[in-house]
């Protein structure tokens, strides 16, 4: 079981968007792991972007991420990275496929709403990042079964 950290970023927040990124992970048959409404700190914001230190646009996605509140969550299931990218989508909303949340709900990468784990090792890298184990709930839905092949 994969697991995978979401955030819907601040322009997901302001623009009430919230529900519908969770509406369309609960559909797709992820399963919500932990979740939190935060302010991002400067120094949260570093490392978790840390891998894009030094690029053109970093100075502008720290001041993004920590302009306003986002919703942190972590989701998991069954190829939870792969399916949760595909719904979110490309980086770039205009080259993101039809359908997906960044093709349906942006245009500017640099305002492109969500972010999630792009690797499996970096999916648990980024949950602990930005959650305790202690925020971590485990348990199981009774549709478990009709969703996951394999418990
Ligand atoms: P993703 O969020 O799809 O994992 P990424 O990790 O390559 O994309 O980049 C992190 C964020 O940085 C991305 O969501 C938006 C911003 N970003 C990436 N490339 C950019 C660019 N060329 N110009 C402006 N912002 C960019
Ligand atoms: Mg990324």
């Amino acid at each position: 079981m994969e697991r995978t950290l979401v955030l819907v970023k601040p322009d997901g927040v302001q623009r009430g968007l919230i529900g519908e990124v969770i509406g369309r992970l609960e559909n797709r048959g992820l399963r919500l792991v932990a979740a939190k409404f935060i302010q991002v700190s400067q120094e949260l914001a570093e490392t978790h972007y840390a891998i894009h230190k030094g690029k053109p646009f970093y100075n502008g996605l720290i001041e993004y991420i920590t302009s306003a509140p986002v919703m942190a969550m972590a989701w998991e299931g069954p190829n939870a990275v792969a399916a949760i990218r595909q719904t979110m989508g490309a980086t770039r909303p205009t080259e993101a496929a039809p359908g997906s949340i960044r093709h349906d709900f942006a245009l500017e990468v640099g305002r492109n709403l969500t972010h999630a784990s792009d690797s499996v090792e970096n999916g648990e890298i980024e949950v602990a990042l930005w959650f305790s184990p202690a925020e971590l709930v485990d348990w199981k839905r009774d549709s478990d079964r009709w969703i996951f092949e394999k418990g």
